[in-house]
């Protein structure tokens, strides 16, 4: 007999069932994008899932549709809400550190845009069934037979960030920056102590922390790239245009940071 409610209490003497995934939703004046309709659905079929919202000091409706979507999901997600405008790493940092606490088997996060719907969530979690695959991440990858929408005006710069983002870690890593990453309990322990220098790149110094505790050799080996079946850009994204000129920035000050571990 297991335990279908997570967390179960730290005393219950039922073995877990596994896989266990919390995955953290960041959400910041999002109440005009979430609802609670797949959220809903998808945690209704699905045992092993458990989601956290962060509500990252919203100053819109967000955490009214939060509350709504936790009363409709019952003990299968909770709320963080944080007092003020942390930003999306530190948003997500605090959501998997809460996660963690409860000893999931992996954790991960996925934006609450849904523009990588839920729907793909169980290819990753089949893929995790590897024990060697400590950190999945879903790639935004255009071909044939796969629907991923991207605005050409995201699309075009995102390659050419892309293509420095593998210069610095000099890894054949096609997409860091998909939303959807889901990684192994005890290297997230590692990979999430420290607050990112970065809100916006934070993924890729969580690629550099993994070459940083294991040499890239190893990290490569340990780091699957999912291509996904569906993605789309859904309404305006919160990182403006005028964010781009940063970005080299932004990178470089990443590079700088992590530079022993890169070399
Ligand atoms: N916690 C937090 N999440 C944010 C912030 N800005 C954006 N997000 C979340 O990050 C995810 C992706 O944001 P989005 O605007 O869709 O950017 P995209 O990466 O260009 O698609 C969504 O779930 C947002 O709610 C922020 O300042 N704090
Ligand atoms: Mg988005």
């Amino acid at each position: 007999m297991h335990c279908t409610v997570y967390p179960c209490s730290r005393f219950c003497r039922q073995p877990k069932r596994s896989p266990l995934i919390a995955i953290v939703i960041p959400c910041f004046n999002e109440a005009h994008r979430l609802s609670p309709g797949p959220f809903v659905s998808f945690l209704g079929g699905s045992a092993d899932l458990f989601f956290i919202f962060v509500d990252d000091g919203s100053t819109d409706q967000t955490a009214v549709k939060l509350e709504q979507i936790d009363a409709q999901t019952g003990a299968k997600s909770r709320v963080l809400h944080l007092g003020t405008n942390q930003g999306k790493a530190e948003a997500v940092r605090q959501g998997i550190l809460l996660a963690l606490e409860d000893e999931p088997d992996h954790v991960g996060y996925w934006d609450g845009d849904l523009a990588t719907p839920l729907s793909e969530i169980p290819s990753f979690i089949e893929y995790s069934n590897d024990p060697t695959r400590k950190m999945l991440f879903g790639s935004r990858i255009q071909r044939l037979g796969a629907e991923i929408e991207r605005h050409w005006y995201r699309h075009y710069p995102g390659r050419v960030i892309a293509f420095w983002i593998n210069a610095i870690l000099k890894l054949p890593v096609h997409d860091t920056q998909c939303g959807a990453k889901i990684i192994k309990t005890d290297l997230a322990r590692q990979i999430f102590a420290e607050p990112f220098i970065s809100s916006w790149l934070f993924d890729v110094e969580l690629f550099a922390r993994i070459i940083g505790l294991f040499g890239r050799r190893q990290a490569a080996g340990m780091i699957y790239e999912i291509p996904l079946q569906r993605w789309a850009d859904v309404g305006e994204s919160k990182i403006s245009l005028a964010y781009l000129p940063k970005i080299p920035v932004e990178l470089f000050r990443i590079y700088w940071k992590y530079r022993k571990d890169l070399r």
